[in-house]
């Protein structure tokens, strides 16, 4: 790429699944943006995270026409399970909630969204360095950024920020205005990939003294597990037999004695953490996804307000662009964090129930943990409540 654009209606900076996302959903609404990426794409596709689509997500997709691959190769998943005292329980989405989730692996969803960015011929800028951000409360905000060695500008309409937690568009939110909330919790997931069925046709999360267990898939023959380790663990703490020992532990006895272990091919170590970053709008700076807030894996939603808040920024360029209107812009804000609270919130609520803290000693904490679950596993409207929030709340 010699000749790159100096010019565009919506610079988004992060490529990811909100900035590739939101880019399509532009180019649907005739909008044109460009897309600044840090690493290289061969580096976005190769990174192994989230597995679980809302109802919501997938009807999103679907209407978006990116719901191909998904339909064929994802994984419709009518319900849930939590293990708790050996025993099991089966959250009845389809029951509770006449709705689903859709298991579909991250890797391959970012894939399908640069084969239509491809395909719709929006540009996608990678290995994008050094990207600074200009004049984002005036009407003419500019990008400058290094690719190879030269520095490039391109001035936008907009920008959206949508570069991850790591990501620095929130840095030009001014201190007086910018707001956060975080809670850390005080231990981490040991995830692990590998090539064996999985051990159960739905999700299973277990809470059990030794600590959390997760079982999730990719497809018939790939598994995705994770265990809960220490705050300072890392992977070399996390041989494979210790890894698989402990799960097997953690599961209920009629689960662990179908449980096929085989040699890891990816495992990661991931804290957990709950932030978010206020407001999301700065003059014509708009924040989405991991760059605005970040959520412990344990509801799955993380991806999932990526999508959702892309889905509102997109509708609200439209409306400018179509008829001039700042309404949806003004709004976006607030909308979208009505939202992303009520996720952290569930968030909270299921890495608190299914967790052990350690270091508390507080039995009344324990016995209160204990008697959630308890109220869960005996009461239907419990159980409406938590499938409600896991399928994902209305758009
Ligand atoms: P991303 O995916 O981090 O993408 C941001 C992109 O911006 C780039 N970037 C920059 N680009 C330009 N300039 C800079 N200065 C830049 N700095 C960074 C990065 O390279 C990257 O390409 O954020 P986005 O798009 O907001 O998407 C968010 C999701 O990726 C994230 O929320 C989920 O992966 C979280 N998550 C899960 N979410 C779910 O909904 N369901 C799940 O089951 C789920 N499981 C998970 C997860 C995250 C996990 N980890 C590893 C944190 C499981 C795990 C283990
Ligand atoms: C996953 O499959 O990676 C996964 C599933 C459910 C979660 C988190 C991660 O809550």
């Amino acid at each position: 790429m010699n000749d790159l654009p100096e010019k565009t209606k919506v610079g988004i900076v992060g490529g990811g699944p909100a900035g590739s996302l939101l880019a399509y959903l532009l180019h649907l609404e005739g909008i044109e943006s460009i897309i600044l990426e840090l690493r290289t794409r061969e580096h976005v596709l190769s990174r192994v995270r989230a597995g679980v689509i809302e109802y919501g997500s997938g009807e999103v997709l679907r209407e978006a026409g990116l719901g191909d691959r998904m339909r064929r190769e994802g994984f419709v998943h009518d319900g849930v399970n939590l293990a708790f005292a050996d025993t099991l329980l089966h959250i009845d989405f389809k029951r509770l909630t006449g709705k689903h989730v859709i298991i579909y692996g991250q890797t391959e969803l970012q894939k399908d969204l640069y084969d239509a960015i491809d395909g719709a011929g929006i540009i996608l800028i990678d290995e994008a360095d050094d990207i600074d951000l200009h004049d984002v409360d005036t009407g003419s905000p500019r990008i400058t950024y290094i690719r190879h060695g030269v520095e490039h500008e391109l001035i936008c309409d907009f920008i959206a920020g949508c570069d991850g937690v790591h990501g620095t568009a929130r840095d030009h939110v001014p201190a007086s205005i910018q707001e956060t909330f975080e809670r850390l919790y005080p231990f981490v997931w040991v995830g692990l990939l590998t090539p064996t069925p999985p051990v159960n046709d739905e999700l299973i999360y277990a809470n059990h003294p030794d600590g959390f267990a997760l079982c999730s898939m990719r497809n018939e023959n790939l598994s995705r597990y994770y265990v809960q380790g220490m705050a300072e663990d890392t992977p070399d703490d996390w041989p494979d037999d210790r890894f698989w020992e402990a799960l097997e532990t953690r599961l209920p006895e009629q689960v662990a004695s179908r449980l096929i272990t085989a040699a890891s091919i990816e495992k990661l170590v991931t804290p957990l953490r709950s932030w978010v970053s206020e407001p999301l709008r700065h003059g014509r700076l708009f924040l989405a996804g991991d760059a605005a807030h970040i959520v412990p894996p344990t509801g799955a939603k993380g991806l999932n307000l990526a999508i959702s808040d892309v889905v509102y920024l997109a509708r609200a360029f439209a409306s400018y662009f179509t008829t001039g209107s700042e309404t949806g812009l003004d709004e976006y804000s607030d909308r979208a964090l009505a939202r992303v609270w009520k996720a952290v919130r569930f968030s909270w609520w299921m890495t608190s129930t299914m967790h052990r803290f350690p270091g508390v000693s507080n039995d009344f904490d324990r016995r209160l943990q204990q008697t959630e679950l308890e109220y869960l596993f005996s009461s239907e409207a419990a159980q409406k409540s938590m499938a409600e929030n896991y399928v994902g709340l209305p758009l």
